[in-house]
């Protein structure tokens, strides 16, 4: 590894490290060949849309690889919210936590349910059970829990509140594609759980997600609604959308199915490359994932502790955009502090103090087929100069 410099920053004028950008969230592609004979394929069957045989095969295969009985595959997982929320009947008041991306707030407020902000645990990042209970009232009638970093949240606890509450218990498993608690995979727990495949997840279909679930009932009505409530020709039986997801989607899917190990063990290295890094970065923690389950290590979570870098996430973000390091805040600044939430809910945010330092702290690296070791040292190289010179680096940001 070449060692830096402060002068070789590209804050102080130098060309970057990089000359094309590194991103959070740069797809992984599979096998080429593969997804144009499958695309080729749907072209010549001239059926593009509207439950192919792509994603009819495509539903089969992610139902086998999670050991679940249903999988409905979906145009976006924000679109699958909306429709496991509305299937499953949730209205009034849903408890969420703020520290998710804005569709998980989003789809309830779509659909005019209040999003009720309930804190995380900051050693999980996700939902704090411990703080839930105080949040039902009597317009409650559920509970979104979200897998954050391919990490469960509390699945026991939650699902042992719904129970004893009567509420309905829904994941956002966006994140936790691939992953397992307790050995058995994400897309089990509660209700019903939406997955998503977009073009920035580990594995994509360009757009795309998925509602599994093993109630059979719920299913059903999944099905329907997802195609405008049609049961058959002319005859609709439900308020439907339309949440169909097409077949290149799948295409796409099929062909990232079959490089899925691949890109998990790509994943793998680097997180471990970077969790090395970290030992050697002081103020800098790398959030941990269980290597005992089943999971997918596409995100790389770094906490910035700003008494002991010297310098603060967000200088230390503007270093590494120099350099064309696409370092990201996820999720800065929390869905209470954005409209309509922020306006709809001005007080949230006193009930959300663990949250709020988070938002302040997390730093995301690039992770994915994209970043080999040697991007892996040389973004942890530029973190290090940045904290050995932080003031001399915050100086010439202020000048900048
Ligand atoms: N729930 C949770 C917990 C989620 O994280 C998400 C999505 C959802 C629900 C909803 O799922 P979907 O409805 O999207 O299926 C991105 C993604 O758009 C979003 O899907 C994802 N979470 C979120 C965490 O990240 P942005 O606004 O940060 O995207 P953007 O355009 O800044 O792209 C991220 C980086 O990826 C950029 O540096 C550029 C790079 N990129 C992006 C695309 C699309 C590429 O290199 N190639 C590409 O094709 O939201």
């Amino acid at each position: 590894m070449t060692k830096r410099n402060l002068d070789d920053l590209a804050i102080f004028g130098q060309p970057p490290a990089f000359a094309e950008e590194l991103c959070v969230g740069r797809p992984n592609i599979g096998d080429r060949r593969a997804l144009l004979a499958r695309i080729e394929q749907l072209l010549d069957s001239r059926w593009l849309t509207n439950n192919g045989p792509l994603v009819q095969e495509f539903e089969r295969r992610v139902a086998d690889l999670l050991g679940v009985k249903h999988c409905l595959a979906i145009c976006n997982a924000t679109v699958a919210l909306e429709i496991a929320i509305r299937a499953l009947g949730l209205k009034g008041e849903v408890i969420v936590p703020s520290f998710t991306f804005i569709a998980t707030a989003h789809a309830l407020q779509w659909q005019e349910i209040t999003p009720v902000f309930c804190d995380i645990d900051p050693r999980t990042h996700t939902l704090d059970p411990a703080l839930i209970e105080d949040l039902i009232t009597q317009r409650t009638t559920g509970i979104i829990g979200v897998h954050l970093w391919s990490q469960p949240c509390a699945i026991e606890q939650l699902t042992d509140i719904c129970e004893r509450r009567d509420l309905r218990l829904l994941f956002d498993s966006a994140h936790a594609f691939n992953c397992s608690y307790g050995g058995r995979m994400i897309g089990n727990f509660g209700d019903a759980e939406v997955f998503s495949f977009h073009a920035t997840k580990f594995f994509n279909t360009f757009e795309g997600g998925a509602i599994t679930t093993n109630d059979d009932e719920l299913a059903a009505k999944i099905r329907l609604m997802k195609n405008f409530g049609f049961a058959g020709y002319d005859q609709v039986v439900y308020l439907g959308t339309n949440g169909k997801m097409p077949e290149i989607s799948a295409a796409m899917g099929l062909t990232s199915l079959e490089s899925l190990d691949e890109f998990v063990a790509v994943n793998r290295r680097n997180y471990q490359l970077y969790q090395a890094e970290a030992a050697n970065l002081p103020g800098l923690s790398c959030f941990h994932l269980n290597e005992a389950e089943r999971n997918n290590f596409q995100y790389i979570v770094f906490e910035v502790n700003e008494t002991e870098t010297g310098i603060s996430r967000d200088d230390l973000v503007n270093v590494l955009w120099a350099e064309n390091i696409k370092a990201r805040r996820y999720f800065y600044p929390g869905c209470h502090r954005m409209e309509p939430y922020r306006t709809l809910y001005p007080g949230a945010g006193e009930l959300l103090p663990a949250t709020e330092a988070l938002t302040e702290r997390t730093l995301l690296l690039p992770n994915g087929t994209t970043i080999g070791p040697d991007e892996v040292n040389t973004i942890c190289e530029i973190i290090r100069t940045a904290i050995t010179h932080s003031n001399a680096v915050k100086r010439q940001l202020s000048s900048r």
